[in-house]
């Protein structure tokens, strides 16, 4: 679907739990400030009072299973309610928008790590997102075993406590989307102390800023 209302550029983190996302954000944030570009940030499953109350329903440990599909239904919910009262407005205004998680986490997450398939998520995506489509997406690619020890003396939530079987399909199927996707799926190597993450992480900002303004 063309993008032509979209005037803004939407950029998305990714990759399994404790790769630091969160931490790498930041420095997206920076470039972007460094550049004078006008943005907002935010997160998935989440960004909206609405869709932070399904965050939590979502990820809160429960004493019944959870469906795959129901998951995956949850996530899209949450994520139809962030695109359509914050991440399409922003982008229409002409905004920039920078989101810790988007689609490719359900691809990721449910597709592979709850062996859904991609099926389905197709016809979700089609259906939700439409035309709001990343147009830079990092990658933090490190194994589950370093992601895990770096979240270690935390509190887990739902999915956080999925077997390690689990994140390893996640990790392969973030690295089958950056395969389809290579000018759009940027992988950064988030095994690498901190400052050479963030290194890695700067030049592709700032190579996507120039590109783009
Ligand atoms: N989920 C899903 O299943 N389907 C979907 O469609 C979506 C989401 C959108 C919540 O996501 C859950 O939702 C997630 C996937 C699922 N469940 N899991 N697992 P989340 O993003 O809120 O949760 P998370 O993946 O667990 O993210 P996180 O815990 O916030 O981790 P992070 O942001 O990647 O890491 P961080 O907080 O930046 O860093 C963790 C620590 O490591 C921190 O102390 C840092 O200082 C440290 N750190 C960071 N980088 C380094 C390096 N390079 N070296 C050493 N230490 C480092």
């Amino acid at each position: 679907m063309p993008r032509g209302e979209l005037k803004g550029q939407f950029i998305t983190l990714e990759g399994g739990e404790g790769v630091g996302k969160s931490t790498n954000l930041a420095e997206v944030c920076k470039c972007l400030d460094e550049a004078g570009i006008d943005y907002i940030q935010s997160r998935e499953p989440g960004g909206t009072p609405l869709a932070e109350a399904v965050r939590e329903l979502t990820l809160a440990p429960a004493n019944e299973t959870m469906p795959g599909m129901a998951e995956v239904l949850l996530m899209f919910a949450a994520r139809s309610i962030h695109i359509e009262n914050k991440i399409r407005p922003a982008l229409e205004a002409g905004k920039w928008v920078v989101c810790d998680r988007f689609v490719d986490a359900s691809y990721a997450y449910q597709g592979c790590g709850r062996e859904l398939g991609t099926a389905a998520i197709e016809t979700l995506e089609q259906l939700v997102v439409a035309d709001v489509e990343p147009n830079l997406t990092l990658l933090l690619d490190a194994s589950p075993e370093v992601g895990a020890e770096r979240i270690d003396n935390r509190e887990h939530d739902r999915i956080e406590q999925e077997q390690r079987e689990f994140f390893h399909r996640v990790r392969e199927g973030y690295l089958a989307r950056a395969q389809q996707s290579p000018q759009r799926i940027k992988i950064v190597d988030a095994s690498q102390p901190l400052s050479n993450v963030q290194q890695q992480v700067r030049q592709v900002t700032q190579q996507f800023i120039k590109a783009h303004t």
